[in-house]
């Protein structure tokens, strides 16, 4: 089973700004924990970022072909991308949405998700260790999908 992470603008910096918000673990470092996961749970890891929301649905429907299910933390493209929904709906595999921050809790223009209604299900304020466990609850369910 291969399960692809991929992350949206402005990741490449965590770690780097803005500790107070988005902690001090880089995207390497959530990589790392994916990919410990990965190995626990028995499936092979793909790990991507990028800042152009046409390259992320180029991933999405590249993901199709090579993937069973994808890890997405859309960034902010996540409140105002309906080319990223569009993806999302077109393409056959699960999607995962993820946040390391509780959106809910934070502007209210956080509070809209475009993509929420077509993913599978969101994890969102578990900061890190919300990547582990997307890794592991999308294993789980390519194992054993919940009806
Ligand atoms: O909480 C999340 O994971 C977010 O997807 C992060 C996005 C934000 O727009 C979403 O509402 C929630 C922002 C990522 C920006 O990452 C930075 C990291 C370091 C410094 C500046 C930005």
């Amino acid at each position: 089973m291969r399960i692809l992470v991929l992350n949206g603008p402005n990741l490449n910096l965590l770690g780097q700004r803005e500790p107070a918000i988005y902690g001090t673990t880089t995207l390497a470092d959530l990589e790392a924990l994916c990919r410990s996961e990965a190995e626990r749970s028995g499936v092979t890891l793909g790990f991507a970022q990028s800042n152009q929301e046409g390259v992320l649905v180029d991933a999405l429907h590249g993901a199709m072909e090579d993937q069973d299910g994808v890890i997405l933390n859309a960034g902010a493209y996540t409140h105002t991308s309906v080319a990223l929904r569009d993806a999302i709906s077109a393409i056959s595999i699960p999607v995962i949405e993820l946040h390391l921050s509780n959106t809910h809790a934070r502007e209210a223009f956080r509070h809209v998700s475009m993509i929420a209604p077509v993913c599978l299900g969101v994890i969102a304020g578990f900061g890190a260790q919300g990547y582990p466990l997307a890794v592991r609850a999308m294993a789980d369910h390519l194992k054993a999908p919940a009806p």
